[in-house]
This record gives C-alpha cells, structure tokens and sequence, in this order.
C-alpha cells in the first residue's frame, strides 16, 4: 500500500497531462492528494463537469423526484415530461416500503407520468397534467400530489405551481397539491435537487405539522434524516432503535409518510445520515423549532455504535444509556464473531469507492472493518465541505431559484418555535462538550497519500483501475459492467446490487459476507482486460 501511496502523485500527474491544457487546468483542482489528512487540502466541488467528459452525475430532477422526495409512499409522485423521466426513476433506487396496514397507503410501486409528446411540446402541456392530477385524484385518493418538472417543461414555461393551486381549488382543497420546479438542467447535479425538494419539503410539509408533544408521548424522540431505506437499510434502523428504546418519529424519506414528517416537530433531536442531501432541511428545523441536528454514520458496526452513543449523550440519561449499552453488547458480540472469521481473508485487500454524496465516505468504515483499505475515493456530486469538513454557517436562506418559494422569515419568537429547546440551551449543550455537530469530511477519515477525485471521469477511472488493480471498486450501474470487463468486481453501493440491507449491525455482517464473496471469488482472473490481451492498442 505505501508504494502505491508513494506512486499516487505521479499517476495523478499524468492522467492530468493527458488532457488538452483547458480541461487539465479544472481537472487537476478536483483530483488531489490527501497530504494532511487532519487538515485536507482543498478541492474543487459541485461544479459543472467539462463537456465530453464521461460523468458519472446525475441530474436535478434526479436529486429532487428520486432521491430526496420519491421514497415518500403516501404522496402521488407526478412527473411532468416525457415519459422516459419518470420510468428511468421507476423502483430503480430500491428504496424499500413497508405500509402497516391495507388502508396505508403506498403509492410507490406506481410510475406517474404526464408522458408529454411534441404536441404538448408545441402547445403546451399545462391541461394535460391538469388532466393527469383529475385522474390520479380519482383513482388513488391520496392527501398529497407532488408534480415534478423535466428538462423540456422547464423550456416551454408551463406553470406547474399555477397548475397544481388551481387543481387544488377545482378538488375543493382536499388534497394537498405542489410542485418542485427540478428541471434536469437547473443544476450541476443531483444536489441542486436535493435542495429544491429540501425547500419544497419544508415549507409545503414540515411547517404545516404538529408542534405540540402530546402527555402521553414518549420521551428520546428522535427523527432520522437523510436515510432512504434502500435495500432495507431503515428497517435495520428501526429495529435498532425499537431494542434500545429510543423513539423513532419520522425518517425523511425512507418508507416515509407525510402523515409521519407532519410529526416531525415533535422530536427532541434530529440525526442526520446523508447530510449532503438534506442538511437543508435540517438547518431549517434548527433555526425554525430549535431541534438540534446531528451527524450519524450508521454504516459500519463501530460507526453504528459512535451513533448509539452519540443519542445517548445527547440525552443525558443513565436508563438510556444502560439500554443501549446492553443492546451494543449483545449486537456487537454477533458482529464480531462473523468478522473474525471473514478478517483473514479480506484483511490487506485494496478498495476504491466513487459514489453520489456521502457514500463514498460511510462505507469506508465497512472496508476497514474488514481490514481492507480505500486507496482512492470520491463523490459523484458532493460539496467541499463533504470533503473537507468545515463549518457551514447555518441559514434559512431559501434558494431563489425554486419559483414560488419566497424568504421564509421564521423567527424564535414565534409561537410554533420548539417548546423545549432554546438555542441559548442548546449553546449551553454546545459548551459542555455535547458534539451537536459534528464537521468531520471524507477527507479525515483517509489514509495520508490517498487520491481523492471529485466527479470522476470514465478516463480516470479506467487508467485508476489499470494501474492499482483494486480488489473491489465500488460505483454505480453505469460503471459496473465497464469495470467488471477489466475483471475487477463492482459492488454497486448505489442499490448494493440484489443485497442489503448494509446499515447498522445486521447490515454490517450483510456487507462482510458480500464483500468475501467477492474478493474471494477466483473467476475475476479468468477475464483479461483489454491490456492484458495482445491486440491491445493503447490510445495516445
Ligand atoms: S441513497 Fe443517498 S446517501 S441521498 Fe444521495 S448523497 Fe444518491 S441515490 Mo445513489 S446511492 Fe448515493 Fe448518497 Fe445521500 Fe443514493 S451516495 S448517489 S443523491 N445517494
Ligand atoms: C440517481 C440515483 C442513483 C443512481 C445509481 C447508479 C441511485 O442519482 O439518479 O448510478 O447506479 O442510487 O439510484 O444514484
């Protein structure tokens, strides 16, 4: 690993002299070598990648309909464009959902679209979602329709929001109808559209739920945000959460309902999982409600335990704490006896992670468990602050470019600001050492002489794959078969391929036992990658 480590500034050197001179000029800020892992170097992030590039990104609509809002199951999902939009965001994601009953809705397994064709294109496409928000109406009966926009509704100019108000005249207000203007092309990527659904979800959702804690509510009430259930993930949560006692009221937005998120005020503390994609949201609770944001990594068992303990600490309470100790020891007794027995085999083996916003990060915890060590990694989407760890000043600020979302101006003084919680005690908990947030990057937890690469490249990832040969690569469904056919294994940390769940303990043996199965498996030698074959000509 030290040679690799020690080779890595010149790899880097020569994949930017690749370039032509322009695009090497904005590549080289983005790939960078972890020197001080204590104090990371700066990196260039959340920029628009150099066109003709091979990105792995997504788009806003993407971050927006399929991140953030669509594991909703109680919300009728409209998305207004060609029907492509809405059928390539359809179960993808693997975001699971459980309704407790027949009478609770889910809406999930449903693909809405308004299926615009040029005709709509030309005259417009306002009656026709108009049209699609009756229908859906009648045949659904939900208590909330969201409308989605797509790239080419964004160039016509149809109004969804003036659609959606007038539909909810026109069903006389029973139902609850808004928009999200997340045009694909809004942003860079995804994360434009994690904060456009950020805003939406606050101000059309959150803000008009309870704020009062009923008497016979329990106490350690806690929301869970950023976590998506994919492959099950918030059901290990849940059943984690359940055994210690601490009091689960919403997760925003796996297997969520706005039924739950209207409770969501209610809870002493929220625990933020991915912040990239929903820090937003949580900053305006804060600032709105008073209830203070943490950040959680539930991926790996060690990382699941710091979260356990972070609660506890939080809440100051020995009978919590004696609760979820007992629940650490138990769990931690399972986990341990399967990873003493895959270490041996994984132990020394090289991973490299490129995945969306905090993946790429979380996961690294498994691999090292595993004994296993990330050498290069990077975030499809994230920000520098994902990377570099600092302190974003925190801000009600709504983004303008969400049409129709004016300036929230919530002020403590208002009657709906969180009953239990001041910010001077929360300043207070702040300086005796409770960790409310904690701003820790990527970048912290890596190894000195690491590569780090924001928004890699096909090319780079290819010529990282050809020098280092990693024992696993971990990326998405675009990048798996290319990879795989250098004969290294992709782990898909995107919807872990058929597997999960990978979150808390259970999820962790999950991980292990996946991961063995992969770098142990021997057939990966039987495929040659194009250099190793003869007829190989190398591109200059
Ligand atoms: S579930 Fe999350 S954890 S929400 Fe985000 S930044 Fe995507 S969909 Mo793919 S797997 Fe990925 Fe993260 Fe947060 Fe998922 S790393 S790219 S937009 N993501
Ligand atoms: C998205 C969703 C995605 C894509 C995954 C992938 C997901 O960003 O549009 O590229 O394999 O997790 O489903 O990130």
């Amino acid at each position: 690993v030290d040679t690799i480590l020690e080779d890595m500034k010149s790899f880097r050197d020569e994949i930017i002299t690749k370039y032509p001179p322009k695009v090497a000029k904005k590549r080289a800020k983005s790939m960078v070598i972890n020197e001080d892992p204590n104090n990371p170097p700066e990196i260039q992030a959340n920029v628009r990648t150099v066109p003709g590039i091979i990105t792995q990104r997504g788009c806003t609509y993407a971050g927006c309909k399929g991140v953030v809002m669509g594991p909703t199951r109680d919300i009728v999902h409209i998305v207004h464009g060609p029907i492509g939009c809405s059928f390539y965001a359809w179960l993808t994601r693997r975001n699971e959902t459980l309704p407790t009953s027949d009478s609770d809705p889910n809406f999930i397994n449903y693909c809405f679209s308004t299926d615009m064709q040029e005709k709509n294109i030309v005259f417009g496409g306002e009656k026709k979602l108009k049209q699609a928000i009756r229908e859906a109406y009648e045949l659904f009966h939900p208590k909330t329709i969201a409308i989605y926009t797509t790239c080419p509704v964004g160039l016509i100019g149809d109004d969804v929001h003036r659609a959606a108000k007038q539909m909810m005249k026109e069903l006389d207000n029973k139902v609850n109808i808004f928009g999200f203007s997340c045009e694909g092309y809004r942003g860079v990527s995804q994360s434009a559209g994690h904060h456009i659904a950020n805003n939406g979800l606050f101000r059309n959702i959150i803000e008009k739920g309870d704020y009062e804690v009923k008497k016979d509510e329990k106490k350690y009430r806690i929301n869970l945000m950023g976590e998506y259930n994919i492959g099950g993930d918030e059901f290990e949560m849940e059943r984690i959460f359940k055994e210690c006692g601490i009091n689960l009221v919403a997760t925003l937005s796996g297997n969520g309902t706005v039924e739950k998120y209207h409770k969501a005020n209610t809870a002493d503390l929220n625990l933020v999982v991915c912040h990239r994609s929903i820090n937003y949201v949580a900053e305006m609770m804060e600032t709105a409600y008073g209830i203070p944001w943490i950040k959680v990594d539930p991926l790996g068992a060690t990382s699941t335990v710091k979260m356990l303990r972070k609660i506890c600490k939080y809440f100051d309470d020995k009978e919590l704490t004696d609760r979820v100790e007992k629940v650490i020891a138990e769990e931690m007794d399972k986990v341990e006896k399967v990873r003493e027995e895959i270490y041996p085999k994984t132990r020394g083996k090289l991973a490299m992670l490129f995945v969306g916003g905090s993946r790429a990060h979380h996961y690294q915890a498994l691999f090292d468990e595993l004994g296993m060590k990330t050498i290069s990694a990077g975030y499809e989407f994230a920000h520098r602050d994902d990377y570099e760890g600092r302190r974003v000043i925190p801000t009600i600020k709504i983004d303008a470019d969400s049409r129709n979302i004016e300036e929230i101006t919530v002020t403590k003084d208002e009657k709906k600001f969180h009953p239990r919680k001041t910010q001077e005690e929360i300043d207070q908990l702040s300086k005796e050492g409770v960790d409310l947030n904690d701003y820790k990057g990527m970048m912290h937890d890596m190894s000195k002489g690491t590569l780090v690469i924001d928004d890699i490249s096909l090319y780079e990832m290819d010529k990282l794959i050809e020098r280092y040969h990693p024992n696993v690569f971990c990326a998405g469904i675009k990048e798996k078969f290319c990879v795989q056919k250098l004969g290294i294994p992709l782990k898909q940390l995107h919807n872990y391929d058929s597997g999960g769940p990978y979150a808390g303990f259970k999820g962790a043996i999950n991980f292990y036992r996946d991961i063995e199965a992969m770098v142990g498996a021997s057939i990966w030698k039987e495929i040659k990658a194009p250099w190793e074959k003869k007829t190989y000509a190398q591109a200059q």
